[in-house]
């Protein structure tokens, strides 16, 4: 984490989705972003998550990152509690390889929105990338930094055309 006050709340319903979640917190520190990061379950510990979320606004939190599998409430519920914008990531599950999650999390009721990410790895690493282009509407540092790694990735991938391992 950096030392400024955290913009970003990365959030998980369990401490065993932190091997997908930890995709979308190495992206905001790739890009500068200061976060902070915990476990919060909507079912667990559901008192946790109400003072989580009035509060996120008026600590400074821009974003909120919420990562969950199988009944996964916790980014509809945060959002249910919160103006601030709430990026879902659903975590795959072991019973249904993360399409309940998917599900769960994208089928909100109108009127209540949460953005809904892919299932994984991809899904935790464009909720930091998403999460940080939220944050660089403000703050130039941020959005320059974004703009940098998509430069880099776009040339990474025209300087490598031939698809045959090394
Ligand atoms: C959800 O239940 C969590 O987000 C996690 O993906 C899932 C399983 O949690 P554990 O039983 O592994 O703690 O709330």
């Amino acid at each position: 984490m950096t030392n400024s006050a955290p913009k970003v709340g990365v959030i998980m319903g369990s401490k065993s989705d932190w091997p997908v979640m930890e995709h979308a917190v190495a992206m905001l520190e790739r890009l500068g972003v200061a976060y902070e990061t915990r476990v919060v379950s909507a079912h667990r510990t559901p008192d946790l998550l109400f003072d989580y979320a009035k509060s996120a606004s008026e600590r400074g939190l821009q974003v909120i990152v919420a990562g969950a599998g199988g009944a996964a409430h916790l980014p509809g519920m945060v959002a249910s509690q919160t103006a601030l914008p709430v990026l879902g990531v659903p975590v795959e599950s072991k019973a249904l390889k993360g399409l309940d999650s998917l599900l769960s999390i994208a089928q909100m009721p109108g009127g209540i929105a949460v953005g809904t990410l892919a299932i994984g790895k991809a899904g935790a690493t464009n909720a930091g990338l998403l999460a940080a282009q939220i944050v660089g509407l403000q703050d130039s540092a941020v959005r320059a930094a974004v703009e940098t790694f998509r430069a880099e990735q776009t040339q990474l991938v025209l300087d490598n055309p031939d698809p045959r391992p090394d």
